[in-house]
């Protein structure tokens, strides 16, 4: 289940805390069922302006290049399926940022279904869809929550990848469910990294632990996990540092954080989350090797996807980490996240579709 479901209006348990942030896991929720129906700050997510419409909107740029560019191939009521125009389609879903291989899959699917035939737009368009929903499928991946006390969740990933801005994010998203959030400024690198994160979390009515610049950050996050037990919270969030004086001081901070909160509850991290900025190409790509290396990253939160004609890049990135995408950030807003499902992307990408009955 999931949070697109949310769209069709069809999710009945969507208030049950823990489930409606995409897991499976009811065990450890215990206010699940006594919650009252109140309404979410996404019931209009049907609506115009809600989530799936934020999404469509934060797609726009990917999905205006797959419609009209795809469409202007079309110049009259159907075209030939030649080498010419097979070559043309792969070209545009190149600029997607999926890849040689995917692009070259769903050309061979359009050319197999249609080779020679004068076709529809329409066709080559759902044939195109198709294929990309088969790249696109994923076992949705939404956090795991402990099955006892605090889930507790690490953040990695390069300076201005968007890692606090998601951390908020996240943090509001459990907070708007009644879940006790503690955000942890472990990027002690920066003063204005912790800065940026107390605004956040006055704003989504989250406590926050913080420590001096240059503090030692398993210090802090040490401190916020222990805050997490005591004050019984559900979440704890901790921010790290995406720059240091070198990689190796920096990852072995990573690895410090990790061990010390382990130390405190065994099975934590519960996720560590790499952020990646969706507009970074694969230089960016590469540099976030080292973290997934480093912190033993469980998922990928792919942010700034709303920047960016790529988002095709989906495809290559889960591949390259071998991590599954869990979340995608769409804009710089609290509302602007999303947890990813491959058909439902699909479905935002192809929604304003001209040739979708
Ligand atoms: N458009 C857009 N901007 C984002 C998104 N996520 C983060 N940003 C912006 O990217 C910049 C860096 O984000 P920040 O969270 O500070 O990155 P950090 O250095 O990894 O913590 C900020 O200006 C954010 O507002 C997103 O999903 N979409
Ligand atoms: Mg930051």
């Amino acid at each position: 289940m999931g949070w697109f479901q949310r769209f069709r209006g069809t999710d009945a348990a969507e208030q049950e805390p823990k489930q409606a942030a995409g897991t499976d896991s009811a065990a450890s929720s215990t206010s699940a069922t006594e919650a009252p129906p109140a309404e979410p700050p996404e019931e209009t997510a049907a609506a115009p302006g809600g989530l799936f419409a934020r999404v469509r909107q934060g797609l726009k740029r990917t999905s205006q290049l797959l419609n009209t560019d795809i469409r202007d191939l079309f110049k009259q009521e159907g075209r030939l399926v030649d080498e010419q125009l097979l070559d043309e389609l792969f070209a545009i879903l190149i600029r997607t940022d999926m890849g040689v291989e995917p692009a070259r899959e769903i050309r061979d699917q359009v050319g197999n279904d249609f080779r020679a035939r004068v076709v529809p737009l329409r066709d080559v368009m759902q044939s195109v869809q198709d294929k990309l929903r088969q790249l696109m499928a994923q076992a949705e991946e939404p956090i795991a929550f402990a099955s006892q006390g605090p889930t507790i969740i690490l953040v990695v990933g390069v300076n201005g990848s968007g890692k606090t801005t998601s951390i908020a994010k996240l943090g509001a998203l459990f907070a708007r469910q009644g879940q006790r959030v503690i955000l942890a400024a472990a990027d002690t690198f920066r003063a204005a990294a912790v800065e940026q994160l107390t605004v956040w979390a006055e704003r989504i009515g989250a406590e926050i632990v913080t420590g001096p610049k240059n503090s030692d950050p398993a210090s802090v996050a040490h401190r916020a996990v222990a805050r997490a037990l005591e004050s019984q919270a559900e979440i704890c969030i901790i921010d790290t540092a995406g720059r240091l004086q070198n990689q190796t001081n920096l990852m072995s901070q990573l690895s410090k954080i990790r061990r010390v909160i382990t130390r405190q509850i065994p099975d934590a991290p519960h996720e560590v989350l790499l952020v990646l900025d969706a507009t970074a190409g694969q230089n960016g790509i590469s540099q976030a090797r080292g973290f997934s290396a480093a912190a033993d990253c469980t998922g990928i939160v792919l942010a700034k996807l709303d920047g960016t004609a790529k988002g095709g890049v989906v495809i290559p990135i889960r591949q390259q980490f071998q991590l599954p995408v869990k979340y995608i950030g769409l804009g710089e807003q609290l509302d602007d996240l999303a947890l990813f499902e491959g058909d439902r992307f699909v479905d935002a990408l192809f929604a304003d579709a001209p040739q979708n009955p």
